[in-house]
């Protein structure tokens, strides 16, 4: 989208985004936080759940995935139409971290493909002995990654909010260049 063009937009420009990552990384919680401003308790999501965001000049469709064992197998056909992909990993879940590891680059492997935005989140900032930022992207190989992606890590908190402005700001900036 030309720089006149999106001056002279008078809708908001859709877009969809699916929001992935193991079962309990906070993906709900998240969300919420980005629609109310406050963290608010969840259940599992069963299945997908779809949440509009309203910014100015951007309509933000989210797919929140269920993120249990179950539910994984829906995210591929929902995944090969997004715009982008947000991707959260819990940073206490040590235990899980290289299947969350594996089930990332699946997705960049098989379910997504182009120059698409791709935000990962390291999430549950506000408790200790965590993952680091550095660890992530040294584990995760992202400097190296073969795929066209246009990635960023965030740390996050969906209990104190911490990060989450920022997070979004840079997607929110990525969107609106595509
Ligand atoms: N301390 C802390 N707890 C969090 C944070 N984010 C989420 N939680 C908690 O972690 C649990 C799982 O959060 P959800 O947002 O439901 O996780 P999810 O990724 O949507 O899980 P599924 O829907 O099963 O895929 C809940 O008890 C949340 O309250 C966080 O940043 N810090
Ligand atoms: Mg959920």
């Amino acid at each position: 989208m030309s720089f006149l063009l999106n001056l002279f937009r008078k809708k908001a420009k859709p877009v969809t985004v699916t929001i992935c990552g193991l079962d309990k990384a906070g993906k709900t919680a998240i969300i919420n936080y980005l629609i109310h401003g406050e963290f608010k308790e969840t259940t599992p999501t069963m299945g997908v759940n779809r949440e509009v965001i309203n910014f100015p000049k951007l309509q933000i469709n989210i797919f929140d995935m269920g993120g249990q064992e179950d539910f994984r197998p829906i995210w591929q056909e929902i995944n090969e139409k997004t715009d982008a992909l947000i991707y959260v990993i819990d940073s206490v879940d040590h235990m899980r971290f290289d299947l969350t590891k594996g089930i990332f680059n699946d997705i960049l492997a098989n379910q997504i493909g182009g120059k698409i935005p791709v935000l990962l989140l390291l999430n549950k900032k506000d408790l200790p002995d965590r993952i680091s930022q550095a660890d992530l992207v040294k584990r995760f190989g992202l400097i190296e990654t073969e795929y066209e992606i246009e990635w960023a890590v965030f740390e996050t908190s969906a209990l104190t909010g911490e990060g989450i402005i920022e997070a979004f700001s840079w997607f929110k900036e990525k969107m609106e260049e595509r």
